[in-house]
């Protein structure tokens, strides 16, 4: 890790099915980044503990995150990939950040109002705390720039604000992180409900596409997503919410832009883009999966392994100087 690259770091917890949202959003930003900064990315077990796991199916997912990671690109030549709970580092800074951040800040979180809204009478200190924890895995790398969806970029704005704020009592200590959006699809939209982001923990499986669904149904997925009112494909994501959603995911997908799109489905209905989108995915998911199936549970672990040995002495110097600066060394 030894470079004078910018840092980016990022993660995604092994709490469901990723989807093409995750994909769209987040990882699709750090295959891009891998040959400009020093990557870091990141499995992050101890978020996805926030809500209940089976322990059985979670030690599994963690493996699938991190296969994922690689038949999509992430490669562990260019990228460290590693699971958080392999450094203690990342909850031991979570304590320490848990003593700057207010209830204030974490009142205003408005994921934890979504989700606690689903679950009034189960939500835990965990949920309600994970921007701290989010915070920590950030600032413990010195972390430039945090490539995510829009739904974690109140998280990215919390951890800078923490950062900010322990520098001005400490002195300086970290780097502030900067937020890293794509400027088409930060925010992709459920298939059954486009007023609503794309997401894992969504009651219906026709909200998303998982990465793992077997082609012909997401080929089903396709032709059932809501869609607007009238019949023009056009992209406006005030007014027709659902064919704009419908035109980002082909736009990235098939490296084309939206206005030649417009262009192409001008005298067509949604029945013909709907079967052209529907076999984009699943040219885009047959690609994928081949890649997946090859990687086995071996090599993730070395990756795993590898991932870990390499970044903890970059965590274990961030502990020190934040335990020496706070007076606790
Ligand atoms: N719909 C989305 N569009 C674009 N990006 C998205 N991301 C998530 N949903 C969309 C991004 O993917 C990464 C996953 O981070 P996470 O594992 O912390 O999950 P999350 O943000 O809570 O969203 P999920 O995956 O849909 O899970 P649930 O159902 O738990 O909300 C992040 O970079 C996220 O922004």
């Amino acid at each position: 890790m030894k470079n004078n690259k910018p840092v980016t770091f990022s993660g995604i917890q092994p709490s469901g099915e990723l989807h093409i949202g995750n994909y769209l959003g987040a990882i699709s930003q750090w295959v891009d980044m891998q040959g400009n900064y020093s990557c870091i990315f990141c499995i992050v077990d101890y978020h996805a503990i926030t809500v209940r796991q089976d322990p059985k199916k979670l030690n599994k997912n963690i493996r699938e995150i991190a296969k994922i990671y690689l038949a999509l690109g992430i490669d562990p030549k260019k990228s460290v990939i590693f699971q958080q709970s392999s450094i203690n580092e990342h909850t031991e800074l979570a304590w320490i950040l848990n003593c700057i951040a207010r209830i204030s800040d974490l009142n205003k979180m408005t994921q934890f109002k979504d989700k606690a809204d689903k679950n009034q009478e189960k939500v835990t200190v965990g949920l309600y705390d994970y921007p701290v924890l989010m915070a920590a895995d950030i600032l413990l790398y010195n972390t430039d720039q945090v490539p995510v969806g829009k739904d974690q970029s109140q998280h990215v704005e919390l951890s800078r604000t923490l950062a900010k704020r322990f520098n001005k009592r400490f002195g300086q200590t970290f780097r502030i992180p900067g937020l890293k959006l794509r400027k088409q699809g930060a925010n992709i939209m459920g298939l059954d409900n486009p007023e609503k982001k794309m997401s894992k923990s969504a009651e219906s499986k026709n909200n998303y596409i998982a990465l793992t669904d077997a082609p012909e149904i997401a080929v089903k997925k396709i032709k059932k997503a809501v869609t607007d009112s009238g019949s023009e494909i056009k992209y406006d994501p005030k007014n027709k919410k659902a064919i704009s959603n419908l035109l980002t995911i082909y736009s990235i997908l098939d490296n084309k832009p939206i206005n030649n799109l417009e262009k192409k489905y001008k005298n067509s209905n949604y029945g013909k883009f709907k079967d052209d989108l529907a076999q984009i995915v699943q040219n885009f998911l047959k690609e994928f999966q081949a890649k997946y199936n090859r990687i086995n549970d071996k090599q993730v672990d070395q990756v795993l392994e590898n991932g870990a040995d390499k970044i903890r002495p970059i965590a274990k110097q961030t502990i020190q100087r934040v335990k020496s600066k706070i007076g606790i060394n």
